[in-house]
């Protein structure tokens, strides 16, 4: 083959691969079953598996499919939404990598027709408010942060420990607002517990998971040897188990470490289930089944009947430590 043979194969190659999402949605027809994406940030965590798995099992009862993808980053989304648009998917429900990419998003979806919803983290335009007109399910994040600093403050009594020999690491991500109205949830209710300010020590991290925490944590543990009493909480239970990790690794007795999370999947599932306590007390259970499955129903409705789905939907959580696990577990549906 010649150079230029070459090139302009290549060159028909390459407009080949542009032009099939387009060929392929004019050729999936209008009787096909409805299709669906459900793209999450962390494919590999236990809540987001389990949201997934809802959304796939609503799909199996009511007759559509779910197109699930793990999507860390900015590129990837966009790439997920080609994707789907190449498949006659209809839409999508998102937990997003980082929710500045709202603009971004809003736009490749209407480029594809698709109708989008969020769950756990909205979206924000180019000022970092909500992305108009687009629909939210999360937790409702500051009340479930007072849940975590009240149970914090409960634990610490309980113990009798005395506030002025304690500290606290709050873990933060101050980019990704529901965390960060976690973190500030959490704060309030420990100090209005009686827990000291200047005790207060944050411990931002990079990224939302136990490696995340682990590595947040571990510096500001070096700066305080001083300190032999901690309390740990963060936006979830995978970055505090990071943070319980941390002090493990400075032999610091489980005893005098209370962690308390957020979710109650599986990473806290099998905490639980250790023989031993460990500093990890206990989370904040929220059902990831109800999330998966609702934000999926109310995209779903939405493109079969035009019922546009609620603006923001806030859900609850309710406290989960080694003896009431189960119990929750089950009542929550997880
Ligand atoms: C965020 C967190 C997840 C989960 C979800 C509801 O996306 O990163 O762990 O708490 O909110």
């Amino acid at each position: 083959m010649t150079s230029k043979l070459r090139r302009l194969t290549l060159t028909a190659m390459a407009a080949a691969a542009l032009a099939a999402p387009f060929a392929a949605q004019l050729s999936a027809r209008a009787d096909e079953p409805l299709k669906v994406g459900f793209l999450v940030k962390m494919p590999e965590q236990a809540w987001f598996i389990n949201e997934q798995k809802a959304a796939t099992a609503l799909g199996q009862k009511d007759g559509f499919s779910v197109v699930n993808i793990g999507t860390p980053d900015g590129e990837k989304v966009l790439a997920a939404i080609d994707n789907l648009g190449a498949q006659g998917a209809k839409g999508f429900v998102i937990c997003a990598p980082d929710v500045r990419l709202g603009p971004a998003i809003q736009a490749r979806a209407k480029r594809y027709n698709m109708k989008f919803v969020t769950v756990d983290d909205q979206l924000v335009d180019s000022t970092g408010k909500p992305l108009a007109n687009v629909p939210h399910l999360g937790m409702s994040a500051f009340k479930i942060g007072n849940q975590v600093g009240q149970a914090i403050s409960d634990e610490m009594k309980r113990r009798g420990w005395k506030p002025e020999e304690v500290g606290a690491l709050r873990i933060t991500d101050y980019e990704l607002p529901t965390a960060k109205l976690r973190t500030d949830g959490a704060t309030q209710s420990l100090l209005a517990g009686g827990f000291r300010k200047e005790n207060i020590f944050d411990a931002p991290q990079k990224t939302t998971d136990d490696e995340g925490g682990f590595n947040a944590v571990s510096p500001v543990l070096a700066q305080h040897p001083n300190i032999k009493k901690w309390v740990i909480f963060a936006l979830n239970e995978e970055s505090v188990l990071g943070g319980v990790r941390a002090t493990e690794q400075l032999h610091i007795p489980a005893a005098d470490v209370i962690g308390v999370g957020i979710n109650g999947a599986g990473e806290a599932f099998a905490e639980f289930q250790k023989k031993e306590p460990t500093g990890f007390y206990g989370t904040i259970a929220v059902s990831s089944t109800n999330h998966g499955k609702e934000s999926t129903e109310n995209l779903v409705e939405w493109i079969k009947d035009g019922k546009q789905p609620p603006a923001d939907t806030q859900t609850t959580g309710k406290l989960m430590v080694r003896d009431n696990w189960l119990d929750v577990r089950k009542e929550l549906g997880i």
